[in-house]
């Protein structure tokens, strides 16, 4: 397998984190017999609109997977396609007891990852003349909030999202607790905290952490809701 082609268009933290991660959690490299090329963009950039990106990617949107053939965006489709096939152990299986959970909590993080792309947006990377809209920031952080208190509230009594331990759910879920913090303080949601303490513990999140060296997308600690 030494010449198949094993690529990741990836942007440094965003949400092909969720698969670098996922391939450092599965061991995939020595699966695979093939180290990982990763292919890296800066955010907004033109190499990531004019190059190769949207050849594999239809919304030319990271990440991107390439295995041999195979040629997948969405982080949530890859990481359900990476658990099916090489992770069992990761996932629940169809007719097994938990799948709807499963399903609900690789979905759940798309609905926050969204509230914090448009945060993202507003707050970092618009420049003058164009101007962030205080409302629309606010109601973003409000709704934010309000999807962390729903996984602060599964967290109650849980170290992990599903009954059956950690899983590939955690994966997609435990990556947006990199970026939540900028915008939610999460002192409010002692659960989030003592979860994403267990996350970083965890050796494969260390490594992928290890890869990406120290973020650069943030130029503060904290966003505050900028004033009307
Ligand atoms: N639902 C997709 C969203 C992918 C996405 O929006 N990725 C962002 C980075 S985290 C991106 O590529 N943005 C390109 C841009 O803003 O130009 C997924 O989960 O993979």
């Amino acid at each position: 397998m030494s010449d198949t082609p094993f690529r990741l268009h990836h942007v440094q933290y965003g949400r092909s984190f969720r698969v670098l991660w996922l391939i450092e959690e599965i061991g995939l490299e020595a699966t695979l017999g093939v180290p990982l090329e990763v292919i890296r963009y800066q955010i907004g950039s033109k190499e990531m609109a004019t190059g190769g990106l949207a050849k594999v990617s239809p919304a030319t949107r990271i990440p991107a997977l390439e295995i041999g053939d195979l040629v997948m965006s969405e982080s949530g489709a890859i990481t359900e396609y990476l658990v099916e096939t090489y992770a069992p152990r990761l996932g629940v299986a169809i007719g097994q007891a938990g799948r709807t959970d499963y399903l609900q909590w690789i979905h759940y993080s798309e609905t926050m990852a969204s509230l914090i792309e448009q945060l993202n947006l507003q707050m970092v990377f618009l420049r003058p003349p164009a101007k962030a809209s205080p409302i629309v920031i606010k109601l973003n952080v409000a709704r934010l909030r309000h999807t962390l208190a729903g996984m602060e509230a599964r967290l109650e009594g849980r170290d992990w999202l599903l009954d059956q331990g950690f899983s590939a759910a955690d994966i997609m879920m435990g990556f947006n607790l990199f970026a939540a913090p900028y915008y939610v303080n999460l002192e409010q949601f002692p659960n989030l905290i003592a979860y994403k303490a267990r996350i970083e513990a965890m050796a494969s999140y260390q490594r992928c952490v290890a890869r990406e060296g120290e973020q650069t997308f943030y130029a503060q600690d904290f966003y505050p809701v900028p004033e009307e």
